[in-house]
């Protein structure tokens, strides 16, 4: 079908080919703050929902007197369905509608918004603009009854002349928004459908001579270290002033050379305020000096490679969906500053324009990418895909323009991505020429045309850490889709490399941070890559009995749905750290300390900055005795320079006598930030000066009844609630695994059976593969010495554990928790580099991570000893690794693990009266494979014969003093 054939079907404007039609202004659109009248549009309005696209227009000068009581106060921005007007809508790749493009169903909900407003005396009507900054997913917009026009492209801005219509003293506002429209074919971003005017709406007092739009080239010449200004606007005669350098209405037009400019960067973000005047407006900019460049297929700011460290983000909060406010988003990007993370892709869709006025306040490198996604034709073998079709063009090129002319100004933006996911097809030239053409001052991003013709960058999602490396090396092997283009496959492998998603922070996870750090910090083809991906997306909801929860898809009976796919953050949907993200501050610090702790000894401080040096920071040391305290200084550490590295000398510590004595150096901020206060963390690392105590075996002087609080075991414990990361996606999942192997349902069969001990071979019915476990207790000392022996037996193959260890449970009353090992956050085998070897102390009830799909969580690693002790009479338990060096992984619970993997969310669990004592000796690695890859192998864990022994005695009375500084968790 031609265009025009397909046009002649008479589309409704919601589903036909144009994005946009009336007064609708040509996408210049950069929201400039000027001293011209505006007036915010946001607040109360009045609406309602009707469930086609045909309800009566009977609105547009206010709801009609007779239907009033369909009529409901709804505040603006908002997304309706979060208002208890139908439910919101979770899929993943999958068009909650039939692929039948451009066409939507009858069934398109469709709410109808009015309110009136008060013209503002003195106001001047003629050239007024009406602004939406966001509108989910079509509109129309009456004024006073007369027609402005329509709009698509939900997280894009559009702007109304409204002059003709405007008039003194009471206006009337009417936008009629459908849910679904042609637009929705470009919006399949693995996200809730979320309807709505979800951004400002603002009425423009535009004044006749004033600004309109202006491009700031703000340039930075780091060989001559000088800056070059100059500033295209649409008002010919502007003037530019920029006091701190000297420039008083500087002809705008006029490029100017700045030497001694301070540049722009992520690490320091030097913004210089400006003022473009006319004589009748003055509009205020803040201006970056700064040059993205590639060179010899490094990714370069100012002439320095940079390494981004970055996150995909989604625009969420758990109760207003899209249509955030200001302090959530600098919330977002304090928490990101704070954990070393500085780059940011704006995934999939333009953020609200106030997130990229923070990300150049607060210093963030940005990928903004394009509201494009057509994931969902991936269900039609991508027939048909916008993308490769030509009567798309107008509407996907508009949308870049959009995109471009709305946040072409922000220093922070150093890339613009095309879209994602969309596969590939002709219109990407026409977004990439255009994109090129308009703002060549920096490079493109796009995935998903493995010709990569259109990018600047080779870019990946979830390549496992091997594949990086190869990459790296540049020998990565050729890609399928170049076969017939050697000129193309030559071009992508002289293309720096981006990692746009890994690491699926789905659940308790991701794994092997560590390793894709290092692995992209050794070669200089990286460019950086982001997490997949900042925010859980649930939705805060109670039960009938008044329990909170957060839900995910199919929770509010949406069907099809992507269930709990879109929890997968660093952060949970409140902004509560996960551990995952602290796994990645830890990966990603910017400072690199290793500590040799072996004579005469020395302390490596690498700066893994790409700009500054590290006369920010300040270095500071502790030495602690079993988790205590003993001596502590400040480490003389020069301002390094960016990527360069400096030897300093061990403290001296006096490591005689008993116990483990462990040196933590810490990277703190020397004076505060406008993201932190002074003292803030930045980089640490541990070593071992001396140690383990390996206590002296008394004869048994107080009667040995400290195990009494154990109400039941030893009993063998292989198995573990399946994380998200277990589950795995598709064929790659552990868990399916383990399942068909029979790991979940052992039956035990009794080899020996006595007071002090037992044999029990525990086995799947149907397999001759199974685990002996032998226990025996005796007394040593004061204490119960518990010596257990778990082997495999029959043919495992190369069959995998989730874990490996005892289990016990006791009365609930001995939940305060002491423990002396890593912590005070969680571990597993391959996140456990962001906790810290010290003394801990905790209740059973912060020891949880209620991730918002129940999981596996919670286990400390490398404790030597743990105490289990009743607040009331201090009475408890005592366990300890009866050799040190050999600790244990601990995890209590007031639930059990079947409890555990049957709940749906944390709401559903309820303490059982008893604490679920876990005690591991080894643990399958988590990995990302929830999207990705597994983990590594030297992560896995195969069955083996494992011997280990644990004392259990009274709790030992609290040292007095200070307890280490994370003592509290
Ligand atoms: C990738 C998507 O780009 C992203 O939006 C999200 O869905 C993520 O996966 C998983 O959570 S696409 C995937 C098929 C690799």
């Amino acid at each position: 079908m031609s265009p025009d054939d397909r046009q002649a079907h008479r589309m409704p404007y919601w589903a036909d080919f144009t994005p946009g039609t009336g007064l609708r202004r040509p996408p210049r659109i950069a929201p400039l703050p000027s001293d011209a009248a505006r007036l915010d549009l946001g607040g109360a309005w009045s609406f309602r929902l009707s469930p086609t696209a045909r309800a009566p227009l009977d609105f547009l000068t206010g709801p009609p007197a007779h239907g009033a009581d369909a009529w409901s106060p709804l505040p603006v921005p908002s997304h309706w369905v979060l208002h208890g007007h139908g439910v919101p809508r979770y899929t993943n790749t999958a068009y909650p509608f039939p692929i039948d493009p451009p066409h939507v169903p009858d069934a398109n909900p469709t709410g109808d918004h009015h309110r009136t407003f008060d013209l503002p005396d003195g106001w001047r009507i003629g050239g007024s603009v009406l602004r939406f900054d966001g509108v989910d997913s079509a509109c129309k917009v009456w004024l006073n009854g007369q027609e402005l026009g329509t709009s698509k492209g939900s997280r894009l801005p559009v702007e109304f002349d409204a002059a003709h219509a405007l008039r003194p003293g009471r206006n009337d506002l009417a936008v009629r928004v459908h849910r679904w429209s042609s637009g929705s074919y470009l919006e399949d971003q693995d996200m809730w459908w979320l309807p709505g005017i979800f951004r400002d709406v603002t009425l423009l007092e535009r004044p006749p001579g004033g600004i309109d739009d202006c491009f700031v080239h703000a340039d930075y010449d780091h060989v001559r270290r000088e800056g070059r200004l100059g500033v295209d606007t649409s008002a010919p005669d502007a003037s530019l002033t920029v006091p701190e350098l000297g420039i008083h209405e500087h002809p705008a037009g006029r490029s100017l050379t700045l030497p001694g400019v301070e540049p722009w960067s992520a690490e320091q973000p030097r913004l210089y305020d400006a003022e473009l005047c006319t004589d009748t407006e003055r509009v205020r900019l803040r201006i970056g000096f700064r040059t993205v460049a590639i060179v010899d297929g490094r990714f370069t700011v100012n002439g320095a490679p940079v390494l981004l460290r970055g996150v995909n983000r989604h625009e969420h909060d758990p109760d207003r969906g899209r249509a955030l406010d200001l302090p959530t988003m600098r919330r977002d990007v304090e928490l990101m500053k704070a954990h070393n993370i500085n780059a940011v892709r704006t995934a999939h869709y333009p953020p609200h324009p106030a997130f990229l006025d923070l990300c150049d306040e607060y210093g963030l490198w940005v990928i903004d990418e394009c509201d494009i996604e057509t994931h969902g034709f991936i269900y039609a073998d991508w027939a048909g895909n916008p993308i490769d079709d030509p009567c798309w063009r107008p509407m996907l090129l508009d949308r870049m323009q959009r995109m471009v002319e709305r946040d072409k100004n922000h220093p922070s933006v150093v890339i613009w991505s095309l879209g994602n996911e969309s596969h590939a097809g002709t219109n990407l030239a026409d977004l990439a020429t255009w994109t090129r053409d308009r703002d060549p001052s920096r490079p493109l991003h796009y995935e998903r045309d493995r010709t990569y013709r259109h990018s600047d960058f080779y870019s990946l999602m979830y390549a496992p850490v091997d594949d990086v490396d190869r990459i790296g090396r540049r020998a990565d092997p050729a890609t399928p889709e170049n076969t017939d283009h050697p000129e193309l496959e030559e071009r992508r492998r002289q293309l720096p490399f981006l990692l746009c998603e890994y690491a699926h922070a789905m659940g308790n996870g991701p794994g092997s941070l560590e390793e894709y750090q290092r692995t992209l910090e050794q070669h200089p083809r990286c460019a950086g890559a982001f997490v997949w991906e900042w925010i859980d997306h649930g939705f805060r909801r109670t039960t009938e009995d008044g329990r909170e929860f957060f839900a995910y898809g199919g929770d509010f009976g949406d069907r099809p749905h992507g269930g709990t796919f879109c929890v997968d953050g660093l952060v949970h949907p409140d902004r509560t750290p996960s551990p995952g993200l602290a796994a990645y501050k830890k990966a990603i610090e910017p400072v690199g300390i290793t500590i040799e702790s072996a004579d005469p000894g020395r302390i490596t401080v690498r700066n893994r900055h790409d700009v500054r040096d590290l006369s920010h920071l300040r270095f500071t040391w502790t030495a602690e005795r079993e988790g205590l305290p003993c001596a502590q200084g400040e480490l003389k550490v020069p301002a390094v320079a960016a990527r360069q590295c400096v030897d300093v000398p061990l403290p001296t510590v006096d490591t005689t006598g008993d116990g483990e004595v462990w040196l933590t150096v810490r990277a703190v901020l020397a004076a505060v930030a406008p993201w932190a206060p002074a003292g803030h963390e930045v980089a640490w690392a541990q070593a071992r000066l001396a140690g383990p105590r390996h206590r002296a075996t008394a004869a048994p002087s107080v009667p040995a009844t400290t195990a009494a609080p154990l109400l039941d075991g030893p009993h063998l414990d292989i198995w573990r609630a399946p994380a998200d990361n277990d589950r795995g996606m598709g064929d790659n999942s552990v868990l399916r695994e383990w399942r068909s192997a029979g790991l979940d349902r052992l039956v035990p069969r009794t080899l020996a059976e006595g007071p002090h001990g037992a044999e029990v071979r525990l086995a799947p019915e149907g397999f001759p593969h199974g685990l002996r476990m032998r226990h025996e207790w005796t007394e040593e000392g004061d204490a119960w010495r518990l010596a257990v022996e778990i082997t495999p037996e029959g043919p495992w193959g190369e069959r995998t554990l989730p874990k490996a260890g005892v289990r016990f449970t006791l009365p609930d009353r001995f939940d305060r928790i002491r423990w002396y090992g890593k912590g005070p956050g969680e571990a597993y085998p391959d996140s456990e580099h962001a906790v810290r070897v010290g003394l801990f102390t905790s209740t059973v009830a912060d020891l949880q991570t209620p991730y918002v799909v129940p999981q596996e969580n919670g286990r400390r690693a490398d404790v030597r000893w743990a105490e289990l002790t009743d607040p009331a009479t201090g009475e408890g338990l005592r366990v300890e690794a009866a050799d040190p060096d050999h600790p244990f992984g601990l995890t209590v619970r007031p639930w059990s693990t079947e409890a555990l993997e049957a709940a749906a969310h944390p709401c559903d669990l309820t303490p059982d009266g008893r604490l679920h004592l876990h005690i591991d000796i080894a643990q399958h690695g988590l990995g990302s494979a929830s999207c990705g890859p597994g983990p590594l192998p030297h992560h896995q864990l195969h069955p083996q014969h494992w011997r280990f022994a644990l004392l259990l005695r009274r709790p030992e009375a609290p040292a007095p003093g200070p307890t280490s500084g994370e003592a509290t968790v």
